[in-house]
């Protein structure tokens, strides 16, 4: 496994195996890696010859109230698992050698950013489309692998490839979950015991509305209401938004029917949480 710190150390050696004709799998990372990412990576050496993995805890993508310094960076464990899952090349970068003085031109995907997430974090998402294409441009990956866990940056990311014309195929691999359903995330260890107790209700907030729709609800609204009503129990849960959209725009559904999304973003404690569930309705 080589570990490559510049964009240009890394654009040479992949130019030349690329040439050679070897297919590039890609997996953005900020790190502090868990089973959710090595889903990911794993998908990825199935599918092509070359694997890459970058670790960078992106600062655009931070606003100054987030948590850019306290994001966890255990390095060599994260250095230990890309061995273990025989990773090719893990991409290490530098602030700034991404972010070098005077650097100006941002990748903004309109509408869908503003939307869900993007409102309690404006600016967020122009900070994940920005280094995801900077990415693509350094590494040009044949496919990259991106986890439903953050649906609405997996969307994002699907228009811009699609918007800019960028020659790389989207994957979108299911949310990987722990004992009770919780979404595994890099931002988990934040919680205390009691807090991960609470942090279940996610999940379970997703069932019930699954459960709804299945026994033939369609108001968005009243499902909502539901939601809501079992995660406002929770001592420890405050919540952020709880939404069903058109999975294509985001925008809120009425009546639940075609591609749908139902997400929700939940502090447990100072830790906020983010789960969906994507469904499909032919009427
Ligand atoms: P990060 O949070 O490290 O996630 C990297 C990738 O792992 C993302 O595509 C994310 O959706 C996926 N992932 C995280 N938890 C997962 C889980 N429980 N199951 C399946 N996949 C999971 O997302 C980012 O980093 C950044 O925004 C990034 C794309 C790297 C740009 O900086």
């Amino acid at each position: 496994m080589k570990i490559i710190k510049t964009p240009e150390t890394l654009s040479r050696y992949l130019k030349k195996l690329k040439s050679r004709g070897n297919s590039i799998g890609f997996i953005p990372t900020m790190g502090a890696l868990h089973e959710g990412h090595l889903s990911l990576i794993r998908a990825a050496r199935q599918e092509n010859k070359i694997t890459v993995v970058s670790i960078f805890v992106n600062p655009a993508q931070f606003s100054p109230k987030e948590d850019l310094k306290k994001y966890p960076r255990p390095l060599n464990k994260d250095l230990t698992f890309c061995r273990k899952e025989k990773v090719d090349y893990v991409f290490l970068p530098r602030a700034k050698d991404m972010y070098p003085e005077g650097f100006s031109t941002y990748t903004c995907v309109e509408g869908l950013s503003e939307r869900l997430c993007g409102r309690a974090r404006p600016g967020h998402f122009r900070g994940v489309a920005t280094i995801v294409l900077k990415f693509f441009n350094i590494i040009r990956p044949d496919t990259a692998y991106f986890g439903q866990k953050d649906a609405q940056q997996a969307i994002i990311i699907r228009r811009m490839v699609k918007d800019l014309n960028v020659p790389v195929k989207i994957k979108v691999m299911p949310t990987v979950r722990g004992e009770g359903g919780l979404a595994l995330s890099s931002r988990n260890i934040y919680m205390s015991a009691l807090e991960m107790q609470d942090s279940l209700v996610l999940f379970k907030a997703l069932n019930l509305a699954k459960v709804l729709i299945n026994g033939g609800l369609r108001n968005a609204s009243r499902i909502i209401s539901r939601m809501k009503e079992l995660i406002n129990r929770k001592q420890h849960a405050k919540i952020d938004f709880v939404a069903i959209v058109d999975a294509r725009d985001l925008k809120p559904l009425k009546t639940i029917s075609g591609d749908y999304l139902i997400a929700l973003a939940v502090r447990i404690g100072k830790t906020r949480l983010i789960d969906n569930f994507q469904g499909r309705l032919l009427i």
